[in-house]
């Protein structure tokens, strides 16, 4: 129980993510498949699927009429949605877990809700409920499935936002009304958790209102009462259990443990056609790698049409990341964080027993590359994937001074290198020592 303690203190610290974090019913590795999972595939999906336009955001953000954006509705079919099939492609991509949108800001479940018509088994040409059999598909398959739920919901009565820069009411002016938005959500809760089981709920929206208002302890606690192993992100306003940048690198190594960056395969996170700014393979990859090399996972979106087609370069990209991940698992799953700054110019990963390090090189590149302040003695570098052996050689090694010489890799034959990242595993004498010190001579 001591890490959750210690992460508690830390978010406080931390100041971006500067509220308490309170974990005390929960199993004290309930995050170990988490962390060890590396790579999750983000789903969005509802009627902004049908004319490719922002999630919710369109209308909340007046770039078309709340009437437009609910016509949708009748342009949701699902008539292609073949849950296996996408279970499969993500599997494919070696991702451990994904997260679906069941419900967005603007109030449309994918699932079958009992608490109002808001849905597509009610108000869709689909009508059903997709994310039972995307659950079922996905745990088939072996992967942790995920539930995406927004807190906020602009489309219901008793929620006081809808459009942007306006308000229903006030909280304070009609605490009855919020109470009643409160019990609806928190049944949704409910609803998801019971038939569903989710292994991590992905909440979103929790910026309209503070933990007071949300309940958000309480949310979490029958979360957790259900089931004290779920996984619950750091969106339920202090009350999650890892961090969540959004679209943006952090440059800095979080301090918080786990986190999770979510990112869209091009810039929007539902289906938009107009949209072709795709990261190409090599940047998914090496974006990859340098999460995984600070000690995060990468939460990846894809945003398939209405009737359940995916589009052909999301397919590619989990494509090509696939086979990528599948030469190189060692050096992923089952890793943790790599060398901090200035070891090492790029990503790199460590073996849990920290005994082997994995190097990670940019595509082609034949090397040139240098390990800086290893203690360890060598016993072996192998470019993985392949059976070629590396050599090196220790430079500037002063025999009476304690600090370790530099570790000068020779070149990586051309013919071996990968086309998105060659991985090297360097195998040490033991678990890996570091020196960190100035240069100086008694340092
Ligand atoms: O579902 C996707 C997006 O629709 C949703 N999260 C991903 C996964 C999302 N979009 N934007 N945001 C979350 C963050 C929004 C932040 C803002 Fe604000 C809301 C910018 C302006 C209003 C909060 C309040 C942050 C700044 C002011």
């Amino acid at each position: 129980m001591l890490r959750p303690i210690i992460s508690a203190m830390l978010f406080f610290l931390a100041g971006g993510f500067a509220k308490a974090q309170i974990v005390t019913s929960d199993p004290s590795d309930k995050m170990q498949w988490f962390e060890d999972a590396k790579l999750g595939i983000f789903i969005h999906w509802g009627i902004y699927s049908v004319d490719g336009v922002d999630e919710s955001w369109s209308f909340h953000n007046r770039k078309m009429s709340y009437a437009d954006y609910m016509k949708q509705l009748n342009g949701f079919t699902a008539k292609n949605y073949n849950p296996e099939a996408w279970a499969q492609l993500i599997k494919s991509s070696g991702a451990r877990y994904a997260v679906i949108t069941t419900k967005h800001h603007d109030g449309i479940a994918l699932w079958d809700t009992k608490t109002n018509n808001m849905s597509t088994a009610k108000l869709t040409p689909a009508r059903r409920d997709v994310i039972t059999p995307f659950f079922a598909a996905l745990r088939r398959e072996g992967i942790k499935a995920g539930a995406y739920f927004s807190l906020l919901d602009w489309s219901h009565q008793d929620y006081p936002g809808f459009l942007k820069d306006s308000s229903r009411y006030q909280i304070k002016n009609d605490s009855a009304r919020w109470k009643r938005y409160l019990t609806f959500y928190q049944t949704q809760i409910k609803e998801l958790s019971q038939q569903f089981n989710p292994d991590l709920f992905w909440f979103d929206g929790d910026w309209e209102h503070s933990a007071a208002e949300w309940q958000a302890k309480k949310a979490r606690e029958m979360i957790l009462a259900h089931n004290p192993n779920a996984i619950i992100n750091g969106r339920l306003a202090g009350y999650g259990d890892y961090a969540t940048p959004e679209q943006n690198f952090p440059i800095t190594r979080p301090t918080l443990q786990p986190w999770e960056l979510c990112m869209t395969s091009n810039n929007n996170w539902g289906y938009h056609p107009d949209d072709s700014a795709y990261k190409t393979p090599y940047e998914l990859i090496t974006i990859f790698a340098d999460v995984i090399s600070n000690g995060g996972n990468l939460l990846f979106d894809i945003g398939p049409r209405e009737d359940g087609w995916i589009p052909t370069q999301q397919v590619h990209l989990l494509n090509e990341l696939g086979k990528w991940t599948q030469k190189h698992e060692s050096a992923i799953f089952g890793t943790k964080a790599g060398l901090s700054p200035g070891h090492f110019y790029g990503p790199s990963t460590l073996s849990k027993d920290s005994n082997t390090l994995f190097l990670f090189v940019p595509a082609h590149n034949t090397g040139k590359l240098v390990i800086k302040g290893l203690y360890n003695t060598i016993k072996s570098i192998s470019v993985i994937g392949t059976d070629q052996l590396l050599t090196h050689k220790i430079v500037g090694k002063i025999s009476w001074s304690p600090v370790p010489g530099l570790v000068y890799i020779d070149d990586i034959p051309e013919k071996v290198t990968d086309e998105y990242m060659t991985v090297l595993e360097v195998k040490l004498d033991g678990a890996i020592k570091l020196y960190q010190g100035k240069g100086g001579l008694t340092e």
